[in-house]
C-alpha cells in the first residue's frame, strides 16, 4: 500500500497531496461564472497610459498569479522581466519603435494595414516610456542541467501563452490596464535585457493606469453562438 494518509499519497514514488475543490451552490456557481464573465467583460486593450505609480507589490503578486498557469511537465517555461527603469524604457522604445517603423512600413500588406485602421495603431509606442511598469514575458525553450546539457521544454507556447492570460487577468483584477504589444521581430529585447540564449521574448505587455480621458476602439466580441459548438 502506498497510502501514507489521507491527506498524501506515493504515485510512482511521487508524493500526491490532496486536493480540496471550492464548493459553491449551484446558485452561488452561476452567480460567481456570470459575475466574472461581466468582469471579464470590461477588460480592453488600453494605448494610452498615465505615469501614475503602481506599487511593486502589486505586481509582484500579477507576476505569481501569471505563474500559477498550467504548463508542460510544471517546467513553467517562463521568465517575466520587468522593467520601470526609465533609461532601460527609454531604449525599449526606441528600439520597438525602429522595428514597428519597418513594419508598418514595408512589412504589413494592405489587408492587415486595413484590419488595423479600427484600432488606430501606428508605429509610435510613447506608452513604452509612459506606464510605470513594462513587463516582458520570455519562453524559456530549454533549460540547462547542472552538467550543461540541454533539455528542451514541453508545449512552451501553450504554456507561456496561459500564463500571459493569466497575467492579463491579475492585471485586470487589480485595476490596471495593458495592451499585449508584439513590436515584431523581439530580439532586441533578448539583447537589452541581457537574457541568455534558452529565453526568447514572447510578449510585451506596459502596465499601469489608463490616461484620462482614454478612449478604445467601439469594437464588439463575437456571440457566443460564433465561438462555440456544442455535441449533447
Ligand atoms: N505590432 C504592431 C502591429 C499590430 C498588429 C496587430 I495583429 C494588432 O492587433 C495591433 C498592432 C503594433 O503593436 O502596433
Amino acid at each position: 500500500m502506498n497510502k501514507k494518509s489521507q491527506n498524501e499519497i506515493v504515485i510512482n514514488g511521487f508524493k500526491h497531496v490532496k486536493y480540496d475543490a471550492l464548493e459553491f451552490s449551484t446558485n452561488e456557481m452561476h452567480e460567481r461564472a456570470e459575475n466574472f464573465y461581466h468582469f471579464m467583460d470590461q477588460r480592453r486593450s488600453i494605448r494610452g497610459f498615465s505615469n501614475k505609480e503602481v506599487p511593486r507589490s502589486v505586481i509582484k503578486n500579477i507576476l505569481k498569479t501569471a505563474s500559477t498557469a498550467p504548463s508542460g511537465a510544471h517546467k513553467q517555461p517562463w521568465t517575466f522581466c520587468v522593467v520601470s527603469n526609465r533609461e532601460l524604457k527609454r531604449k525599449i522604445r526606441v528600439a520597438a519603435e525602429a522595428e514597428e517603423k519597418e513594419t508598418y512600413e514595408n512589412r504589413m500588406g494592405e489587408r492587415w494595414r486595413n484590419d488595423l485602421a479600427a484600432m488606430a495603431t501606428d508605429m509610435h509606442k510613447p506608452f513604452l516610456e509612459i506606464a510605470p511598469w513594462i513587463i516582458v514575458a520570455f519562453k524559456r525553450a530549454y533549460e540547462y542541467e547542472s552538467d550543461g546539457t540541454k533539455h528542451n521544454n514541453y508545449y512552451v507556447n501553450e504554456s507561456v501563452g496561459l500564463a500571459c492570460g493569466m497575467l492579463i487577468t491579475a492585471i485586470h483584477n487589480a485595476g490596471l490596464v495593458t495592451l499585449t504589444h508584439t513590436p515584431s521581430p523581439m530580439k532586441f529585447l533578448t539583447k537589452l535585457l541581457k537574457r541568455p540564449a534558452n529565453e526568447r521574448a514572447f510578449l510585451l505587455l506596459p502596465v499601469g493606469y489608463p490616461e484620462n480621458p482614454v478612449y478604445v476602439p467601439d469594437l464588439k466580441r463575437k456571440p457566443l453562438e460564433e465561438i462555440s459548438v456544442f455535441y449533447d
